[in-house]
């Protein structure tokens, strides 16, 4: 880890913040005709701008640019073309990076080192990996015609991420996009449509339009539209696969999880604990791979709860511009409400909850570290997905028991496994229904590993060659 104790960013000046933004269309920024919106620091409930809000009308119209842009320019373009764009997108990325990550972290609430360490250079390896890609899709597997204009959906927990795992892929395959960030974290969007025009991309190839979900809507709706990519919960994927169902349109669905983090009595045990933390604390357990459920070993239960109840009570939670701070804000109101009532309901059903003593900042939205013990798989704790820094721990004596349990959700998008065994190991990732499984490690992300769920955590794979099949016509 990186000590840095230089003045907090926002004091250096590094984000140029303007009182408003407008939609980017074509190439250039310009008003909305909705009604416009406010976004807000988490942290402290201050008003960071004013942002424009895209009317059905204005997702027209950069439906109409995108289609221009894919007609004229992008799909005839060779991918070495494309690709040095996107080599330059990339680089432009890593030049601003102290900017996106302070940006993203006001706008948020994640700790600035997580914004710096992780988002920010997992989005530019996002770029240059597809860069790769442009002037090689013969080799892909699925063909090299792309698919025209892709309508993008994305939600606020990893806004540049998940941007960039949804524009890098469409780009190198020769598509144009109009995409949609949520209306709790448009800026960092904002601020890479300033990074295309510096890269010179041509106008009206990346589309970003504000808005919330009614904006969301009518991308989904738009008869213009050949692909929807969407990332968020599970409940609007499927009103989205519903709204797309006897259209020629494409869809691939990136939705929520309640993942099991799988503790064996032979685990590395201090390995584990950290893994442990790391899988539901990260990024507040605003993560949909989050670890929000411990399966341990029983034989090695009351050791481990010791062990990482130490652990939570030397985690810092506040200003998330502090470089010290492991859990920042909780992203809005309404998501501090659900993971309140979410709490609630675990006491009331009689699991134990534990948090670490721990001083709250008064202004903000702000969620301790917390624990459930005594969790059976019939609580909601142990069914719901959180989304926020709250652990639900059951017990298990047999592979079998903790295989049984950990499938026992509607979702199925991540599962971690903590054994010295090679052949458990192997043999727990081919009977759990988790799109990822990480064994003695958890939370890792790579360009070039395909990400993507079963059940109701959706389908079609993010990242990796797998990522090219959702955007070319020989994919999927
Ligand atoms: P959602 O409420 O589903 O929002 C996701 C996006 O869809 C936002 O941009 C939202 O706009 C928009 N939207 C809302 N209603 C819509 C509609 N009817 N039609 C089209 N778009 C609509 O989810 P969220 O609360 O932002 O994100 C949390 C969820 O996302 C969790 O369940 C989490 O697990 C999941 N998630 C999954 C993944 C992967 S990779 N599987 C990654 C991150 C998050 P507004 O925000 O402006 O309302």
């Amino acid at each position: 880890m990186d000590l840095d104790y230089a003045p907090a960013p926002e004091s250096t000046g590094i984000v140029d913040l303007r009182a408003s933004y407008g939609l980017f269309v074509d190439g250039e920024f310009r008003d909305g005709h909705g009604t416009g919106f406010t976004t807000i620091n988490p942290a402290t409930e201050e008003v960071l701008a004013e942002v424009a809000e895209a009317s059905a009308a204005d997702v027209d119209a950069a439906v109409a640019a995108a289609r221009r842009a894919y007609d004229r320019v992008w799909s005839r373009m060779p991918g070495s073309e494309r690709a040095k764009y996107l080599f330059r997108i990339a680089r432009i990325i890593q030049e601003r990076s102290r900017e996106l990550a302070v940006l993203e972290t006001l706008d948020n609430g994640k700790p600035i080192r997580e914004a710096r360490d992780v988002d920010v250079p997992t989005v530019a390896a996002h770029f240059f990996y597809y860069a790769g890609w442009a002037d090689k899709l013969k080799h892909s597997g699925y063909g090299e015609t792309p698919l025209g204009v892709a309508g993008q959906v994305i939600p606020w927990n990893f806004p540049l991420l998940m941007l960039a795992w949804k524009i890098a892929p469409a780009l190198a395959c020769g598509n144009t996009v109009v995409l949609k960030p949520a209306e709790t974290t448009p800026l960092t969007a904002l601020l890479f449509a300033e990074i295309c025009q510096q890269a010179d991309l041509p106008a009206g190839v990346v589309n970003i339009v504000t808005g919330a979900g009614a904006t969301g809507q009518a991308i989904v709706d738009h008869p213009g539209i050949d692909k929807i990519a969407f990332t968020g919960s599970t409940a609007v994927g499927k009103a989205i696969a519903r709204a797309v169902a006897g259209t020629e349109k494409r869809v691939t669905l990136e939705l929520g999880g309640k993942a099991a983090n799988v503790v064996f009595d032979d685990a590395p045990v201090d390995q584990a604990v950290e893994g442990v933390v790391n899988g539901i604390f990260f990024n507040q357990g605003h993560v949909c791979c989050a670890g929000s459920r411990l399966l341990v070993q029983e034989s090695i239960a009351e050791d481990f709860l010791d062990r990482l109840k130490r652990r939570m009570a030397t985690l810092r939670v506040g200003d998330p511009l502090d470089k010290n701070t492991d859990v920042g804000a909780i992203n809005s109101a309404a998501q501090l409400a659900r993971i309140r009532d979410l709490s609630d309901a675990g006491e009331a059903e009689g699991a134990g909850r534990w948090s670490p003593p721990c001083e709250l900042p008064e202004r903000g939205f702000w969620f301790p570290p917390t624990l459930f013990t005594e969790v059976s798989t019939a609580h909601r704790i142990a069914r719901e997905e959180i989304f926020g820094p709250v652990l639900s721990v059951l017990t298990f004596r047999t592979p079998d028991e903790a295989v049984a349990k950990a499938n026992n959700t509607p979702y199925g998008l991540s599962a971690g496994v903590w054994t010295e065994k090679g052949s458990l190991i192997l043999d727990m990732a081919n009977r759990l229904r988790a799109g990822v499984v990480w064994a003695n490690t958890f939370n890792k992300f790579d360009p070039t590993s395909p990400f993507g769920g079963f059940k109701e955590s959706g389908h079609g794979r993010e990242g990796g060659r797998h990522g090219l099949a959702a955007y070319l016509k020989g994919g999927e």
